[in-house]
């Protein structure tokens, strides 16, 4: 703020004809209706210096702005854990909501998942990065690790994929230490029966009460709003403000979605 004036930074940038920073700053989200003090706008700063350059620039944002729509910051997600385990059939579980039989995933698959807003909660966009499990893509999961992301380690709570949880939780810590994966057993419930556990010490080793283990079966649904209640409630405090996109990076958007 300039004290005298109510001056925004984006104000003060115009005043100063700083070209670049009025570029930043709109990029970054600044508000270019705000007045100042004595109701003038970054535009009206800009054009009482005659900057003419700046002026159009303002003018053309208005313009975009005016017609732009609001979307979700997008949140990335990242599944991981041994082929088999049902990763692929829990990311179309989760952005579509129905059970489809899947063959193994060579590589990585990117789904999206989009969440409405509710109830307070903002509207989300998830990238779900699914690596393949196989080990011989082991290797590629060190590119897919980020520290923004949420992890989801999961395995199949019928067989002793829970024996190798350990290598994937220690993975995520040394990769991207500090984060708390969440660990779910697929397969859970169905028939009756709940899921198996991995050995205490693993799960001490980590810091997860088997309490805290998500069990749920892509198959029938139950447990999955669990999962879903997890990971929004993580991503709405991570998550930035909402993005902007004008008409013209939405159509493109829109295609390169359809291809
Ligand atoms: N009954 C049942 N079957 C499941 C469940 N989750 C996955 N499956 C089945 O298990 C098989 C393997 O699931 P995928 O989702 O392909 O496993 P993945 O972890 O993606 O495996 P990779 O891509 O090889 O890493 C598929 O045939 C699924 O239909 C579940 O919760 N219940
Ligand atoms: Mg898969």
């Amino acid at each position: 703020m300039h004290r005298s004036q109510g001056f925004t930074p984006l104000h003060s940038a115009c005043d100063g004809g700083h070209r670049d920073v009025v570029v930043e700053l709109l990029r970054a989200g600044a508000d270019h209706t705000l007045v100042s003090w004595d109701g003038k706008t970054p535009l009206d700063v800009a054009g009482s210096r005659g900057l003419e350059g700046l002026v159009e620039l303002l003018r053309q944002h208005a313009a975009d702005r005016s017609t732009a729509v609001q979307v979700a910051a997008r949140s990335s997600l990242v599944l991981v854990g041994p082929g088999g385990a049902g990763k692929t059939t829990l990311a179309v579980r989760l952005k579509a909501g129905n059970f489809e039989k899947q063959d193994p995933t060579h590589g990585l698959l990117v789904h999206e998942w989009s969440v409405p807003e509710c109830e307070g909660q903002p509207p989300l966009l998830f990238s779900i990065w699914d690596l393949g499990g196989q080990e011989e893509y082991w290797s590629t999961h060190a590119f897919f690790m980020v520290r923004e992301a949420q992890y989801v380690t999961v395995y199949n709570g019928r067989n002793n994929d829970k024996d190798c949880v350990d290598e994937y939780l220690h993975r995520i810590k040394l990769l991207v230490p500090g984060k708390a994966p969440l660990l779910v057993a697929t397969r859970a419930w169905e028939g009756g029966f709940e899921a198996q556990e991995p050995p205490a010490p693993v799960l001490q080793a980590h810091g997860i009460d088997s309490k805290a283990i998500i069990r749920l079966s892509s198959e029938t649904g139950q447990g999955v709003e669990q999962l879903k209640q997890a990971i929004i409630s993580v991503a709405a405090k991570m998550s930035g403000p909402s993005d902007w996109l004008s008409q013209a990076n939405l159509k493109v958007r829109e295609e390169v979605g359809a291809m």
